[in-house]
């Protein structure tokens, strides 16, 4: 029996088995195999398919920029129409599904980042399985470090659909990962160690460790919500969080009490945009700015005055170390001191080292060894 008919087999199992407490152990059994068939299935293609040197054609994009955007949403909702207006694409609009087929990568400039946004082609329902295009568009948005997610104003509640077909190819959007830690040791078995009451039963924990073939460990759990398929994502080791942004477009077609109607369906956390009609963009940018967690860091040539114009774009958990290295790889080297005036030194000309954590807003003198 090949992997897709065992696969299959546990399935059917599953499909059978009335779910209840008795029979709980054994589903969460049953997932794990699934899990680490499709794992032994699938070797590691997630994560390798935005490559230069992968030959998927238009699936195969190189990540540029300070960061990584892609577009999900359903087909029609307005997704290439607002990659052009978020950059300098030219990405095919068209009345019609399915007109952007393969991803269209543009480039934002927004307060000195550059911001690299994908249009990816709408997802249909049933995507992440395996239907038509879906899965291996999907696993582009695996390398994103922020989704946004396009929703037509009359199908708001697509919101749900979108998110579930990301997390099913092991995109977790807005997720934390759980707080468990599981650290190998040679002998002595497995022993769990919950420093809260958790929902997974110690023995499903272990049956479930086992079938990764995990003997002997310390699984550490601080999750009181603890499921068996969090714990099983966390073995199969394949997912990826990613914050979000939802866009709601077209809004230039409905009044305000279908938008008051909406914010009671969907909640308050979403843009209101008009993609065609140039409406709310800025609010957009800056909403993927304010997400991609950016601050900016000038620099001071020794001697010189600080180059206000042209600040380094960096993460916000960018320490001098990093400053150094996006200037010169080599740069840490010949690193002795860098002095720093801001927000993250308490005062100017302080001097710090490699670890020093920036903020945003910061300018950075670094002084080499001679
Ligand atoms: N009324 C209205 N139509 C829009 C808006 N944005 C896009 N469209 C139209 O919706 C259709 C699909 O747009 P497109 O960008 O190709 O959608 P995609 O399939 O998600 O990439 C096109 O006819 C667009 O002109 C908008 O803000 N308002
Ligand atoms: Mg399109």
């Amino acid at each position: 029996m090949g992997i897709p008919e065992k696969i299959k087999a546990i399935e059917d199992e599953i499909h059978k088995t009335q779910i209840n407490k008795a029979t709980e152990h054994h589903i969460g059994l049953l997932k794990a195999k699934i899990a680490r068939l499709k794992k032994d299935m699938e070797g590691d293609i997630h994560g390798k398919t935005i490559s230069s040197k992968s030959r998927s054609g238009g699936y195969n994009v190189r990540k540029a920029g300070d960061g990584t955007v892609v577009l999900i949403g359903l087909p029609s909702v307005g997704k290439s129409t607002l990659l052009n207006r978020l950059t300098n694409a030219n990405s095919k609009v068209g009345s019609y599904r399915f007109t952007t087929l393969t991803v269209v990568p543009g480039m934002m400039e927004y307060r000195g980042a550059r911001i690299q946004i994908l249009d990816m082609p709408g997802i249909i329902e049933g995507a992440a399985s395996g239907r038509g295009l879906g899965k291996r568009v999907l696993s582009v948005a695996r390398s994103a470090d922020l989704v946004l997610l396009v929703l037509d104003v009359f199908q708001p509640q697509h919101i749900d659909l979108l998110k579930r077909e990301l997390s099913v190819i092991g995109i977790k959007v807005d997720q934390k990962p759980p707080d468990i830690l599981i650290e190998k040791t040679e002998t002595g078995g497995i022993s769990v160690n919950s420093l809260v009451k958790s929902r997974l039963s110690e023995s499903l924990a272990k049956d479930i460790l086992r079938v990764y073939g995990v003997h002997n460990c310390r699984l550490t759990v601080r999750e009181p919500e603890l499921t068996d398929d969090q714990l099983i994502d966390m073995l199969a080791g394949n997912r990826v969080y990613v914050p979000s942004i939802v866009a709601l477009n077209k809004i230039d077609l409905v009044d305000n009490t279908l938008l008051m109607q909406i914010r009671r369906k969907i909640g308050n956390n979403f843009i209101p945009i008009s993609a065609d009609g140039n409406k709310n963009i800025e609010s957009v940018r800056d909403a993927i700015f304010q997400k991609l967690d950016f601050i900016r860091v000038f620099l001071k040539p020794k001697g010189q005055d600080a180059d206000l114009e042209e600040p380094l774009i960096v993460r916000s958990e960018c320490t001098v170390s990093d400053v150094c290295t996006k200037i010169r790889r080599t740069m840490t080297t010949d690193f002795k001191y860098a002095q720093v005036w801001g927000d993250s030194v308490k005062f100017g000309a302080q001097k710090v080292g490699l670890d020093h954590r920036l903020a945003d807003g910061d300018i950075v003198s670094i002084t080499k060894k001679n």
